[in-house]
């Protein structure tokens, strides 16, 4: 089946919040922000603003009915700032107008007298000076201490990656509705709708029952809509609840750009205890995580860092300690991979430091460590049905590696100039939230008279295709064509306390609850005609919309059936809860089982370096990925390849530059690249593991909206074999992104480059 979404997408006719037909009198917001990244507000002029044309009202903190908080873990986030700022960017005031432009014309007559304060960009230089917005998180297994003792090699190093714009394509807004009630109707771009209303019901002062969210999809949220679409829904809300007009705001690229978090920058420091063979024995890390200027959601991506640390190999004894640092960006957030891509990056870096000190290739460490079943990992989970191994030999068998090293090994014999690079990146990801009690779902489903059937969770449409998902579940379980079936918006008066949909698990969740609400519904026709027909429930079955008996057909079609059962009064509704069995996690302890289950992977990438000029291109990325089994090729085709080309960017192209007072220099498109279709990779080949079951995945399918994006960084360590087929004694920084002026840098001008 198809993404049920493709024609509309295709023809612009989905509708996203910028396209939702206003009501009348509606008014537009802007926002006016710090234009500081640090320091006391002296004074704040809004005077000019406020009497401006068109203008109705300039909400700053001290208009805020309720809270003006919006901290979702740590109440450290005002909605507005409130005597000081904190970052380049942060909000301070809200100026409602007639229009748009209105709106915008009057938020530059604003003005702020800053008293400048210090300016922290780094996150060691945070750590350094007690700025932290938590305790160190500290995960064990072993003993390291003593291990590395008995190591033959200990390879210690520094590694650090960049942050990352989100860059979804629909950029961040809302629109808000009063409602007769006293409360608001909030339609937003947000992947966690119960988010927005719970914070909605703090800074408004009214009870959630007041607040309706309403989601129709998202043009890409990547993370950057689980917690960082409220500040803007909450905003219009207060100012709808308060004017009784409907708001409306959707933010410009480049403001957008500036007031955002993205993914967490970190600088980390590792030691890597191995023996002549190539066992890791023992592995220390200590990440320094750029959290930006409050918590937001950083104190979980640093968990899912640590989770990660070992990627898909076992290590017996592992130390990792993770500082979340508190710094004067924007406040950095989830992001695919939420933390996991952070801690992965830095082990796969100590193995290639460690194959470089050793004198072996890399991938035979990777190899040889690969986890197996019933191994421990550093969080106390035991591995099942673990398929790192098999994932990386049919990569290896299918795309004939060996053949493939020797033909790169002769180019790189034959070519001055160009050299060529290989590598692996084999990728283990935890499948559920860490946090155990956001690992629930709700689904409602109707039956209409007519037969067709009305679908609502607490899933949000992003483009990764969920919607479709569930539509399969439903129309698999009552074995009706999908036209019957309509995935409603998603919206809190009909699917309450919703987690957001986030951590890969929107499909398994959401398709878990609607699946017990078809089964229920099934059951009940099934005991309907049971009773009637003097037969078992167990009896009968629906087959592409025909009612069987004991095997055989029966004159009952589908839309007989639904009539059928109205007219005995059955119950042609049913609402259903999915809550993931068996996890839990001691955070106290840092130990448990806090994942329904693993995805795991393997890709190759190959890439052509130009060692005159610095410029790359990607050649190939060959990847066998474990779907489980699959729902459905398509959409988890154009995950795989979607996340791939995301995780490319994030370790070649995408740099976000702050001056040394915190002002972003990459707020717009010609300053951030990100890549377009001539940095896809000449080849991308998917190849789905076979016979891999998961029984806690819907339908047996696995998880696949986070995962694939991990094998992006096999493109980084492919660079630097080739860097190495040119130069090979040289030291090359375990920095990303490898840019090409890095590329060019690393190899001619080690003063310009900090090396590790
Ligand atoms: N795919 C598209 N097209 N757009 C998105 O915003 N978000 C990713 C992934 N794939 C995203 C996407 C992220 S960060 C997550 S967590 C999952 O989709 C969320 O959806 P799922 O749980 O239904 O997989
Ligand atoms: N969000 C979250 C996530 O709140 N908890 C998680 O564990 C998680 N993991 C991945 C992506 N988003
Ligand atoms: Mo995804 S980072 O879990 O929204």
């Amino acid at each position: 089946m198809k993404n049920i979404d493709t024609v509309n997408h295709t023809m612009g006719r989905s509708v996203y919040i910028d396209d939702v037909p206003v009501p009348e009198a509606t008014l537009y917001g802007c926002v006016y922000y710090s234009q500081v990244a640090h320091g006391k507000i002296l004074n704040l002029d809004i005077e000019r603003a406020q009497k401006a044309e068109g203008v109705v009202k300039v909400y700053t903190s001290e208009g805020v009915p309720g809270e003006n908080q919006i901290g979702g873990i740590f109440p450290d986030e005002p909605l507005f700032a409130d005597g000081e700022v904190h970052f380049w960017g942060q909000p301070v005031a809200f100026v409602v107008a007639e229009s748009e432009r209105l709106a915008k014309l009057a938020c530059e007559m604003i003005s702020m007298e800053v008293e400048e304060l210090a300016v922290i960009i780094e996150p060691r230089e945070a750590a350094a000076k007690e700025q932290l917005i938590m305790p160190p998180l500290e995960f064990k297994l072993g003993d390291t201490r003593t291990s590395f003792k008995e190591c033959d090699y200990v390879v210690e190093g520094v590694a650090e990656n960049g942050g990352q714009e989100h860059l979804y394509l629909e950029p961040q807004g809302a629109l808000s509705t009063p409602l007769e009630s006293g409360g608001v109707k909030i339609s937003s771009a947000t992947q966690g709708p119960t988010a927005v209303q719970r914070v909605a019901s703090w800074v408004l002062g009214i009870p959630m029952h007041l607040i309706e969210v309403d989601v129709q999809r998202l043009g890409g949220g990547f993370g950057g809509k689980e917690d960082q679409a409220t500040p803007w829904a909450v905003m219009t809300a207060i100012a709808a609840v308060d004017l009784k007009r409907p708001v409306k705001m959707v933010l410009h690229r480049i403001d957008d750009m500036r007031m955002t978090g993205k993914r967490h920058p970190y600088s980390s420091d590792f030691k890597i205890g191995l023996n002549k063979e190539g066992k890791i024995l023992a592995y220390e890390v200590t990440f320094f995580q750029n959290a930006g200027a409050a918590a937001d959601l950083s104190p979980p991506v640093l968990g899912r860092s640590l989770f990660h640390c070992t990627n898909s190999y076992f290590i017996p004894n592992v130390k990792a300690t993770g500082y979340s640092c508190r710094t004067n960006l924007p406040p950095n957030t989830a992001f695919r991979g939420f933390g996991g891509p952070q801690g992965m990056f830095v082990i796969e870096a100590a193995i290639r430091k460690a194959a470089e000190v050793m004198g072996m290739e890399a991938w035979k460490i990777q190899k040889t460590n690969l986890l197996e079943d019933k191994k421990q990992f550093p969080y106390g989970q035991i591995t099942e049905r673990c398929q790192a191994r098999t994932c990386w030999i049919q990569c290896e068998e299918n795309y004939e590696f060996e053949k493939k090293q020797s033909q790169v090994d002769s180019f790189n014999r034959e070519s001055k100039a160009f050299k060529k690079g290989l590598a692996f990146m084999p990728i283990c990801f935890g499948i559920s939230f860490t946090k155990t009690p956001m690992n629930q779902a709700s689904a409602l489903v109707h039956i209409y008279q007519d037969g067709s059937i009305s679908v609502s969770t607490g899933a949000i449409e992003m483009g990764q295709g969920v919607y479709t998902k569930i539509l399969q579940v439903a129309a698999q379980i009552f074995s009706v064509g999908s036209s019957r079936i309509t995935i409603h918006s998603t919206n809190t008066t009909r699917v309450a306390n919703t987690s957001p949909t986030a951590a890969s698990s929107g499909a398994d969740l959401n398709g878990k609850a609607t699946e017990r609400a078809c089964l229920e519904l099934r059951q009940r026709f099934f005991s309907l005609l049971a009773e009637e027909g003097g037969a078992d429930p167990g009896d009968y079955e629906i087959r592409e919309e025909k009612v069987f008996c004991k095997g055989k057909e029966t004159d009952l079609d589908w839309e007989g059936l639904v009539d059928k059962a109205f007219l005995k009064r059955m119950n042609l509704s049913c609402q259903a809860h999915y809550a993931t069995p068996e996890i839990h996690f001691d955070d106290k302890k840092s130990w448990g089982k806090p994942f329904a289950y693993h995805v795991y992977g393997t890709s190759i990438t190959e890439v052509t370096v130009d060692c005159l000029r610095g410029r790359y291109v990607v050649d190939a990325v060959r990847i066998v990925h474990d779907f489980g089994k699959t729902m459905n090729k398509d959409v988890d085709l154009g995950q795989v390849e979607g996340a791939l080309m995301q995780g490319i960017g994030w370790v070649t192209l995408e740099e976000l530059l702050f001056t040394d007072k915190g002002r972003p220099m990459t707020d717009t498109l010609s300053s951030y690249k990100v890549p377009d279709i001539y940095c896809a990779p000449g080849e991308v080949d998917v190849a789905f593991l076979e016979n891999s079951e998961n029984p806690m995945g819907i339908f047996n399918s696995k998880a696949v909206g986070e995962p694939p994006f991990m094998y992006g960084m096999g493109t980084f360590f492919a660079l630097r074999e080739a860097m190495k087929a040119f130069i090979p004694d040289k030291t090359y920084p375990l920095s990303a992104p490898m840019t090409p002026e890095k590329v060019l840098m690393s190899l001619y001008g080690d003063e310009v480059v900090k090396l590790p």
